[in-house]
């Protein structure tokens, strides 16, 4: 039976093979894709997190453990959108100007597909122009902001403003490691969620409700 510790273990070691094998497994098993997520995926990139904080494993390491996320992600994220059905919105969600970090958004991303929204997703080192520019091409009614770096936050404030100046209606919400219900307030976003569950919350508060 698959067990979502080696499931944490194998992303922690950067073990991509194994981290594939193990969510195949476990979803051909029937185990919830959310438990996977959360008990597999993230704990084990949790644990990285932690100890590239502590310097006790390097870029390196952090980046052979994403990549095996990544790759079981690429497993998990059809069974995450399978349990939606109509599409409840349009979202558009990126990374800020200046910002490589992905999992996170990515995982905002499934999550938001697994409840039913349809996603286009900006990347990563999105421009407040290119926001704009997507906004306005997608048409989609709720536009998320992810910024991992306290350098790349400010980012966050001046897509807000592009987006307002050219006239785009759509709410805004904004996340990642950094950011704070406070600096929302400050930068009048719409709202921020500290994780991606909550993230699926906001947005069914900001454009379903
Ligand atoms: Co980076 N990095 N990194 N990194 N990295 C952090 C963020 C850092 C905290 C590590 C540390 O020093 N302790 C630190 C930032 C410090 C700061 O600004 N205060 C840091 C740094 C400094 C850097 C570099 C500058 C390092 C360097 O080159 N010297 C560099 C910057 C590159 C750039 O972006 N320009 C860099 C590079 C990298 C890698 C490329 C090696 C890699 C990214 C790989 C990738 O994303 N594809 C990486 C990683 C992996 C991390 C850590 C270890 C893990 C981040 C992560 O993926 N967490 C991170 C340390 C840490 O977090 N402890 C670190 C897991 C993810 C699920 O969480 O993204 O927070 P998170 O997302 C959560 C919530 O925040 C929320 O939901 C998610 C799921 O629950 N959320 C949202 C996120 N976005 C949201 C949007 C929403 C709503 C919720 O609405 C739209």
């Amino acid at each position: 039976m698959a067990d979502m510790k080696d499931l944490a273990d194998a992303i922690i070691k950067g073990d991509m093979k194994t981290a594939v094998e193990v969510t195949k497994k476990a979803l051909d098993e029937g185990v919830e894709p959310q438990k996977v997520l959360n008990d597999g995926l993230v704990a084990g990139m949790g644990v990285i997190g932690k100890r590239f904080k502590a310097n006790e494993v390097y870029i390196p390491e952090v980046l052979i453990a994403a990549r095996a996320m990544k790759s079981a992600m690429e497993v998990l994220e059809p069974k995450l959108t399978e349990a939606g059905v109509e599409p409840v919105g349009k979202a558009l969600i990126g990374t800020v100007q200046g910002d490589l970090h992905d999992i996170g958004k990515n995982l905002v991303i499934m999550m938001l597909k697994g409840n039913g929204f349809e996603v286009v997703d900006a990347g990563v080192d999105v421009s407040p122009d290119a926001f704009v520019e997507k906004a306005r091409s997608s048409g989609a009614k709720l536009i998320g902001l992810s910024a991992l770096l306290t350098t790349t936050m400010p980012a966050m404030e001046k897509t807000i403003q592009a987006l307002r100046n050219a006239g785009v209606e759509a709410k805004i919400m904004i996340g990642g490691a950094p950011i704070t219900q406070a600096y929302s307030d400050k930068i009048q976003a719409d709202g921020y969620a500290p994780d991606a569950a909550s993230a699926v919350d906001l947005a069914m508060d900001l454009v379903v409700a």
